[in-house]
Formats: C-alpha cells, sequence, structure tokens
C-alpha cells in the first residue's frame, strides 16, 4: 500500500519517492510550495495556486522545470491516481540537488514533488465554538527580506509564531509587520468585521495572497457585505465585532479571543457564519 507520488516527471510509489541529502530544500529551505484542496475531485482554484507558485519561483530566481499546462496535467494526474476526491494536494519545487554551499546555481534542475493524499480536517466543535488566538512577538518577514508573498519552503518565521500560540495555550497567532500592522496568521489570512463592514489587511501590509481570501472578498461582496482593505491595529482585532481566518486547510473559521480579550458575544459571529457556509457551498458547487 502507500500513495503514488509525482517526482520530477513521474508518478512513482511512496516507497520510492526519495530526495537527496544534498537537495537545497532540505539544506537551505530554498524552494518553493502550494497546498492545494480538492473538493468533489476537482482542484480547487488549480489557476490561481499555479501562478502563485509560478510568481514565487520567478522572484527567487527558480526556474520550475515544466510549463504551467504540464504543472497542471501532473497535479491532476496524482489527484486521480491516488483517487482523491476530496483532499489536498502539496505541491513542491525544491532548488536540486547541489554542493554544501549557498549557491543555488550549482544546483543542475529543480526537483518537483507532488502529494495527494486525505486532508486532516479540524473538528466541527472548533468551528462552532471559534479560536483562542495571540498576538505573536515575532514579527512578519519585511518585505525587504524574503517578501511575505513567495510561499517558500523557508517557514521558519511563522513556526516562530505558531510555537508562541502553542505556548500560550492557543490555536494560532497573529504577526504584525515592521511598522505594528496586522499581517497575517501563521497559517491563515485574516478578516475583521466592524458596523457590518469586512476588513481585511492589504496583502502589502504582509501577508501571503490567500487564494481562499480571495474567494471570500469576491463571495462577501456577492452577499452585499461592503468590504475594505485597510491597515490594521491591534486596537481593531482588540475592539472588533467578529474576527475569522482563511485558508485552504481551515477554509473560514472564526476567531472568537485574541490575548484574553473576547470578541463579540464570544461565539462565532452572523458573518463569519454566513460566510462560512457560503465558501463551503462554492467549494462544493464547483
Ligand atoms: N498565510 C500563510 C502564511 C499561509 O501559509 C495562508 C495565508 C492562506 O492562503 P490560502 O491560499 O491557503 O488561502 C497560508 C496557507 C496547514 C496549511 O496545513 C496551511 C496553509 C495552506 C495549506 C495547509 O496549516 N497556509
Amino acid at each position: 500500500m502507500g500513495l503514488k507520488i509525482w517526482l520530477d516527471d513521474k508518478l512513482v510509489d511512496q516507497a520510492d519517492a526519495k530526495v537527496s541529502v544534498f537537495d537545497h530544500g532540505l539544506l537551505y529551505g530554498d524552494g518553493v510550495f502550494e497546498g492545494i484542496r480538492v473538493y468533489g475531485g476537482k482542484i480547487f482554484e488549480h489557476a490561481a495556486h499555479l501562478r502563485r507558485l509560478y510568481d514565487s519561483a520567478k522572484v527567487i530566481r527558480l526556474t520550475v522545470p515544466m510549463d504551467l499546462p504540464a504543472m497542471q496535467a501532473a497535479v491532476e494526474q496524482t489527484a486521480a491516481a491516488n483517487q482523491i476526491s476530496d483532499g489536498y494536494i502539496r505541491l513542491i519545487i525544491t532548488r536540486g540537488v547541489g554542493d554544501l554551499g549557498i549557491n543555488p546555481f550549482v544546483c543542475k534542475k529543480a526537483s518537483v514533488i507532488i502529494i495527494a493524499d486525505a486532508i486532516q480536517l479540524y473538528p466541527e466543535a472548533l468551528y462552532e465554538k471559534g479560536l483562542k488566538v495571540v498576538s505573536a512577538s515575532t514579527v512578519r518577514n519585511h518585505p525587504m527580506a524574503i517578501p511575505p508573498q513567495v510561499k517558500s519552503l523557508n517557514y521558519l518565521n511563522n513556526i516562530l509564531a505558531k510555537i508562541e500560540s502553542v505556548d500560550a495555550g492557543a490555536e494560532e497567532a497573529i504577526l504584525f509587520n515592521h511598522e505594528g500592522y496586522v499581517a497575517e496568521a501563521a497559517g491563515d489570512n485574516v478578516f475583521i468585521v466592524k458596523n457590518g463592514i469586512l476588513y481585511a489587511p492589504p496583502i502589502q501590509a504582509g501577508s501571503l495572497d490567500g487564494v481562499t481570501r480571495r474567494v471570500v472578498i469576491e463571495l462577501a461582496r456577492r452577499e452585499g457585505i461592503e468590504v475594505i482593505e485597510q491597515n490594521l491595529t491591534r486596537f481593531d482585532l482588540y475592539t472588533a465585532d467578529e474576527f475569522f481566518m482563511t485558508g485552504t486547510a481551515a477554509e473560514v473559521i472564526g476567531v472568537v479571543q485574541i490575548d484574553g480579550r473576547v470578541i463579540g458575544d464570544g461565539h462565532p459571529g452572523p458573518i463569519t457564519r454566513t460566510l462560512r457556509q457560503q465558501f463551503f457551498a462554492y467549494a462544493r458547487s464547483r
């Protein structure tokens, strides 16, 4: 038994899906990745994920060894080979095999890995109850460092924030940028509701351009909810009527407490619930 894994140019058995210890993805976190959902056998927002992948690769001067249509076919083939109807795809491009130095250009060819598996879902009760989060002391990457829009294999900054949330007994950590504005959560984008208006930090505040975020903004506008992308501070989070996060794994999930401040009445709010339902319906209708 085991999964069929796409490795470079073909599907192989899981037992044979191995990478070199000289791969710069391992040695330096040099590479990019995507996490993609499959709903009803269809790759969700496939084009958006691949665009982000190729953009991320371009920024780090990584040549993806397949063109976009070939990558799309490889992802679909991997999902099909593993009979994934509702699941999760992890697409990874590593810099490839090099030597022990950091120069990426000694690596002859980037490696392509595609894993299609079942998704670990949060328990439904967590969506009903809502999450507890904390402000991280770890600052989001400065835009003049590795840009926060690049979904790179180097997640240590987010991992440091995640550790803070675990230490605090919370489910997620909120990262702020070097100017003190809200950027995003360690693995999700953030939204708040105040007086019926939906607010999201702009991408330039230091977040990944989330695929789920884009879909939720579109669905909110369709519902007639005003959406404003503007810088948010800790004050805005603490005094929000509603607070939720979006991401491929979590979809739409309410936040009910941050740094000991209760959001609204302590339960996921009505706009959060509506958007979660709308997202659920949208994802499964496509
Ligand atoms: N910000 C960061 C830093 C992320 O890693 C998001 C926002 C949300 O983006 P999408 O495009 O997914 O709406 C992410 C994505 C996991 C997991 O297992 C995390 C993500 C994706 C898939 C799985 O925690 N994060």
